[in-house]
């Protein structure tokens, strides 16, 4: 052990234990936890037991805190690749090179030859959420990428379209429950995603205790199926087919209650003749629930006083996304059961929460297709255009051409359909800079890596979450250690690469660069009370002062004084474990942002999309067997993994390997494959070799791989994953499928030929 480490740890030793309150940010849960620290060591983390939202519950990833923390592999100063390899280089260094490279091509080529992607880490950090935006706005380029159109956006589209704005998604109020059904969704893995719902697994229990039930539909008999009272396999992709069934018999059979939502609706009657051609009875083979099974789903909902349906990423990654998150909303309309306790509802966030803002009841409502991708046509859905579309932006020479990248927490060799057709455009960008804290399969495609925090060293307060919460919360941790001298934060690097991009002096003082920004934003906001606005925040800077601003404007903040009992970044930041703002309250009309002021039942542009229902359920239809067997593929989660970021930490890679192939034994036995054998995957787009674990949870007919794997890629720094690479389900994906709504990727119920491996002629196993 080096001699340095021996005095650290003997320092620390001497140094007294102290507790800190944060809140995790690697998944959606947003669990308070509990960490002691002595001098600059984690001694422990566990579940907060005084917090107000999640009451001590933790996973396995929140205590991997700490071995992200002490990550050797975790980057802690910036990179700079020179002939090939990556070097260690100051900051001043780092954004000289970025200087130096970026700026003759944005002057050259125009803004739309930079992009950038965002990755899934930024929804969970407010220094990445709130301040990317500056940079987008710098570069002024079309192309923005995101993972959320290999995710939720579906989702966010139908929300906009029916209650007026992205971020307006209900959540089922499951305390108050007797009934949930759950689609395409695995919140005992996942700790629920679109609903922050920590301790999924107590919440579930204690409701079901109490008499409830709950059915979950998915082709896999999932750990959140087998804790449920009943689980319906469903054909992959199916779900369409299932929902206007649903939707079908709640016309047919007149079991329409609409109650308080009446007097808030548009297009009831457009919506019934719309979905008069799709009897459960026509549906049935396309999702392979049969018809009375269907009507009892919706006659079960209708008869329910509280009942909610919910559907996640399963109904999301389909050809038919947008409209699955539209049928899910319309049946919890139809039933009476959205805005109403044990239904459906709309939480009311502390801060930052745009349907909070503005005047109630009525707005803009939301606009698609501002603009279109050069190649594929594909349109901006808000503000992004698919992630599908990245490789070809950079490969199709032309005016518009992609020829840099900056990628912010993101990492779509791993995470994005035909990845290697990424790996491969990113190798060949002029220029790639990387906000990111690992050398990984996408950032050692980058010719600078700028690090972020450790998120020990971060404050944090959930921008997105509480407006998807279980209950209505504030909660704001600061800071658990102290950051590593002349470490930047996040906002910072980004407030540097804004200025940089528009000409300004990068190097000067960041407070001063920031100071104009809010200035400029609470000037719109705040009028003539603009001044006096500042002047109150004076003491804050960076993300804290964006907070305070945004509770004490936000619908239980202090407005500055007027409401003088009311939230600020203070109060919530010295209150144990947050504040509690009580149980879900009702929001329609006041929620709505729509044109109309009222709920749209039958958006036009999801009713024309519905008439390619029939073509796919045509499509849909069994073929004649093939050789090798074709199957139907699906992905999965993993409770010890997150995406494909986290398997470099020891405390969750210990344990059997997770990248698997499940097989259903019937589709093990007639393809001859054994149980930790190997079998062949192959698609239009790739192959891989897996190692098959047979599992009666399966469907027939359908298999499951995880995502986020494929460690074994030259160039990485990820000692631990490269132990256990896995294999990278993306690589078999194709990037020309997407719902055309909201242009996010088909990932799921993808063709799929399969063999035993002892079956293929070596030639072909490479
Ligand atoms: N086939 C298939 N593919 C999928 C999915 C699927 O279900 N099936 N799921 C999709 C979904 S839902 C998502 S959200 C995407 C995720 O897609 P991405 O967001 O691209 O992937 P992540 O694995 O979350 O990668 C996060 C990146 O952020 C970095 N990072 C982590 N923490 C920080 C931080 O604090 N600061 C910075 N600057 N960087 C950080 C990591 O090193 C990593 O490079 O994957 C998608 N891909
Ligand atoms: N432990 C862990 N937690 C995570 C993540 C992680 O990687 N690991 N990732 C986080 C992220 S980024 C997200 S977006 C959330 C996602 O949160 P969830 O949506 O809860 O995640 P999944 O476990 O992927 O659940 C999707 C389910 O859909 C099923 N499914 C697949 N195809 C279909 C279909 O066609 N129809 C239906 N009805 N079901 C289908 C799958 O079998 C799976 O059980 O999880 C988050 N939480
Ligand atoms: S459930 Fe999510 S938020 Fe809670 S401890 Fe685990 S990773 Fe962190
Ligand atoms: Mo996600």
């Amino acid at each position: 052990m080096p001699a340095s480490e021996t005095a650290a740890q003997a320092a620390a030793t001497a140094a007294a234990v102290t507790t800190h309150y944060r809140i995790c940010p690697l998944c959606e849960a947003c669990c308070g936890l509990e960490v002691r620290t002595q001098g600059e060591q984690v001694i422990s983390i566990r579940g907060a037991s005084d917090d107000v939202f999640s009451s001590g519950f933790i996973c396995p990833k929140g205590v991997s805190l700490k071995d992200l923390h002490e990550d050797p592999d975790r980057l802690r100063q910036p990179l700079i690749k020179r002939n090939g390899r990556f070097e260690p280089a100051s900051w001043d260094e780092a954004f000289e090179e970025i200087e130096r490279r970026l700026l003759p091509i944005l002057q050259t080529h125009g803004p739309d030859a930079v992009a950038t992607t965002i990755g899934n880490p930024a929804a969970h950090k407010i220094s990445l959420m709130a301040y990317f935006p500056r940079l987008a706005r710098a570069l002024g380029t079309r192309n923005l990428f995101s993972a959320s159109t290999l995710d939720q956006m579906p989702k966010q589209l139908s929300a906009g379209l029916m209650f007026g704005h992205w971020l307006s998604v209900p959540v089922p109020d499951l305390p108050r429950s007797d009934l949930l059904i759950i689609l395409g969704g695995n919140p005992m893995v996942s700790n629920g995603s679109m609903w922050t719902v920590p301790d999924y697994r107590g919440k579930a229990r204690a409701m079901r205790e109490r008499g409830g039930r709950i059915v979950v539909i998915d082709p896999r008999r999932t750990e959140t199926a087998q804790a449920a009272d009943e689980h319906l396999p469903i054909q992959p992709g199916g779900d369409i087919y299932l929902l206007l069934g649903m939707v079908h018999t709640l016309f047919d059979e007149q079991l329409i209650q609409l109650r308080h939502l009446q007097a808030h609706l548009k297009g009831l009657d457009e919506l019934r003749t719309a979905v008069a051609p799709y009897s459960p009875e026509r549906m049935a083979a396309g999702c392979g629930i049969a018809a009375a099974t269907q009507r009892r789903l919706a006659r079960e909902l209708a008869g329910t006083d509280r009942a909610a349906l919910y559907g996640r990423i399963g109904t999301c990654t389909q050809r038919f996304g947008t409209l699955n998150s539209w049928l899910v909303d319309v049946l919890n309309i139809l039933t009476g059961h959205l805005d109403r306790e044990g239904g459906a509802m709309f939480p009311k966030a502390a801060a930052f929460a745009p349907n909070t803002t503005g005047k109630p009841g009525i707005g803009k409502g939301i606009s698609v297709g501002r603009r279109v991708s050069r190649v594929s046509q594909a349109p901006e859905v808000f503000g992004e255009l698919p992630i599908i579309c990245l490789a070809e932006e950079i490969e199709t020479p032309g005016a518009g051409q992609v020829r840099a990248l900056i990628s912010i927490a993101s990492n779509p060799v791993l995470s994005a359909p035909n990845s290697p057709r990424i790996d491969k455009a990113l190798a060949s960008l002029d220029f790639m800079v990387s906000l990111d804290i690992y050398l990984n399969e996408t950032t050692r495609h980058a010719d600078v890596i700028l690090p972020g925090l450790s998120p020990l060293e971060d404050l944090h307060f959930d921008m997105v979450f509480p407006q998807l919460s279980w209950r209505n919360h504030a909660r704001f941790s600061g800071p658990v250690l102290e950051k590593r001298v002349g470490q930047a934060e996040e906002w910072e690097t980004l407030i540097r690469l804004a200025a940089l991009i528009e000409g300004k002096d990068w190097r000067g003082d960041v407070d001063a660069l920031d100071e104009a920004a809010v200035r400029a934003d609470v000037a719109r906001q705040a009028g003539d009370q603009a001044d006096a606005v500042m002047q109150a925040l004076s003491c804050l800077r960076g993300p804290e002062r964006l907070i305070d601003l945004a509770l004490r404007s936000g619908p239980y903040g202090d407005r500055f004084g007027l409401r003088p009992d009311g939230l600020t970044l203070n109060r919530v930041r010295n209150a144990a474990g947050g504040i509690d703002l009580g149980a879900l309250q009702p929001r329609i009309p006041e929620l709505l942002r729509t044109p109309s002021g009222k709920i749209e039942l039958a958006p036009p542009a999801l009713l024309a999309d519905l008439r390619h229902v029939d073509a796919a359920l045509a499509a849909s239809a069994p073929t004649a067997p093939t050789t090798p067997v074709t199957l139907t593929l699906i992905g999965r989660r993993d409770m010890r993994s997150g995406n494909s970021w986290m398997h470099n930490l020891p405390v969750l890679a210990k344990g059997p390997q997770r990248c698997t192939l499940l097989v259903h034994p019937d589709d093990a036995q007639r393809l001859n494959l054994q149980d930790g054998g190997q079998a062949l995957l192959s698609t239009a787009t790739g192959q891989l070799r897996a190692t098959v674990n047979i599992s009666a949870d399966m469907m027939p007919g359908v298999v499951s791989l995880p995502h986020g794997w494929g460690h074994d890629l030259a160039g990485i720094r990820l000692g631990v994953a490269a132990e256990r690479p896995g294999v990278n389900l993306n690589s078999l994906l194709s990037d020309t499928v997407r719902d055309p709504l909201s242009g996010n990727a088909v990932l799921s119920g993808v063709s799929v030929q399969l063999q035993a491996v002892q079956a293929v002629p070596t030639a072909q196993t490479a």
